[in-house]
């Protein structure tokens, strides 16, 4: 299996956020990229290859226009008024305010254009969102090319970015913009997977409406779990979406036996709807030691998801998006694909 990856990500780096009662250094590192890159080497898992760049045309498909081009101004923005550092939302449009007006002031605009306070900017931040919207891409062309399965080594992640919204260290959704890709090269139905620890809200209110793209998420129930305000199991669609769209909330605790049993049935679902072409967000966040989650599948785990992944028979492009186990986010990501090869 091919592996795309850039650099370029590299630059996001330094970024804090909140945790109860504290700023922290963000859970997000990119030595998560760095790990998972290494490992792909080690077990010789196939060629690495950098990005072609694409028109950000591509991302403003599933994403609102300016939407998408308030992401390479935001730093530019912060620094211009004055701060340094990195710059976060502090202030959101929630209920019984004005949500339609689009603010000037930048503090303004990071909450206007986020859900949380988790999706951050330094300096190097929009190169490496740019840079993790072309390895998706690319990797995605190699799907069409006719690999059976290609690797988008994406970071930042993507599934919490919805059509204008940040948050959860997703800006711009890399899973959405490859399914939207394929829609758009002749694709007549895709399924997404997601198998994040945390509820893809951003990739399931980007296709909530529509039935030619098919959206199964397995993650820690929303009721105690971010992002908290989706992600139920009565959310199956609206419209011409209804009946495409699959939630698998699972209580803290959660093991190999139960989530299985949650992959089984999407995998159904999928073979069922019969897409021309799979998409796996793959977060490795569900892993018993991961220091910001609670569910708990072990490393001889991983392989075995590949192999059900494998034997629907797809091709499949393969998204990176959470996992903070640093020390084994390599093993476990790169797990998953092996077995995806050796079947
Ligand atoms: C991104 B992905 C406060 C807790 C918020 C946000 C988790 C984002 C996960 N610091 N945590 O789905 O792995
Ligand atoms: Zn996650």
């Amino acid at each position: 299996m091919k592996t795309v990856y850039s650099p370029r990500h590299l630059g996001h780096a330094g970024n804090v956020e909140l945790v109860p009662g504290a700023i922290v250094p963000a859970f997000e590192l990119p030595s998560r990229a760095e790990i998972i890159k290494a490992r792909v080497e080690a077990v010789g898992l196939g060629p690495i290859l950098a990005p072609r760049e694409h028109d950000l045309a591509a991302a403003k498909r599933v994403h609102t226009p300016d939407y998408v081009d308030f992401l390479p101004t935001a730093y530019p923005m912060w620094l211009d008024s004055g701060r340094s550092g990195t710059a976060m939302a502090y202030t959101w449009p929630t209920r019984g305010l004005r949500g339609d007006v689009r603010p000037a002031a930048i503090d303004a605009l990071l909450g206007y254009y986020s859900f949380d306070a988790g999706a951050n900017f330094v300096a190097g931040t929009w190169d490496a969102i740019r840079s993790s919207f072309d390895v998706a891409l690319t990797a995605a062309e190699l799907v069409k090319g006719g690999e059976r399965a290609a690797f988008a080594l994406c970071r930042p992640p993507g599934h919490h970015a919805g059509s204008n919204f940040m948050g959860g260290y997703c800006y711009i959704n890399n899973a959405a913009v490859a399914a939207q890709w394929f829609r758009d090269q002749g694709a007549r139905r895709v399924s997404i997977l997601d198998v994040d620890y945390h509820h893809g809200n951003g990739t399931q209110e980007i296709f909530y409406r529509r039935g030619d793209v098919q959206v199964m998420n397995l993650h820690a129930d929303p009721m105690v779990e971010y992002p908290f305000f989706l992600g139920h199991a009565d959310e199956t669609g609206e419209g011409a979406g209804e009946g495409f769209n699959q939630n698998y909330p699972m209580p803290f605790g959660t093991d190999w036996e139960r989530w299985n049993a949650a992959l089984e049935d999407a995998c159904g679902r999928i073979e069922a709807y019969a897409p021309d072409v799979l998409v796996v967000s793959l977060g490795v966040d569900t892993f018993e030691h991961d220091p910001i989650s609670r569910f708990k599948l072990v490393t001889e785990d991983y392989p075995k998801i590949g192999r059900r992944i494998a034997k629907l028979g797809l091709p499949t492009l393969i998204v990176m998006e959470g996992g903070y186990a640093v020390d084994a986010i390599g093993v476990n990501a790169v797990g998953v694909l092996t077995g995806f090869e050796d079947s």
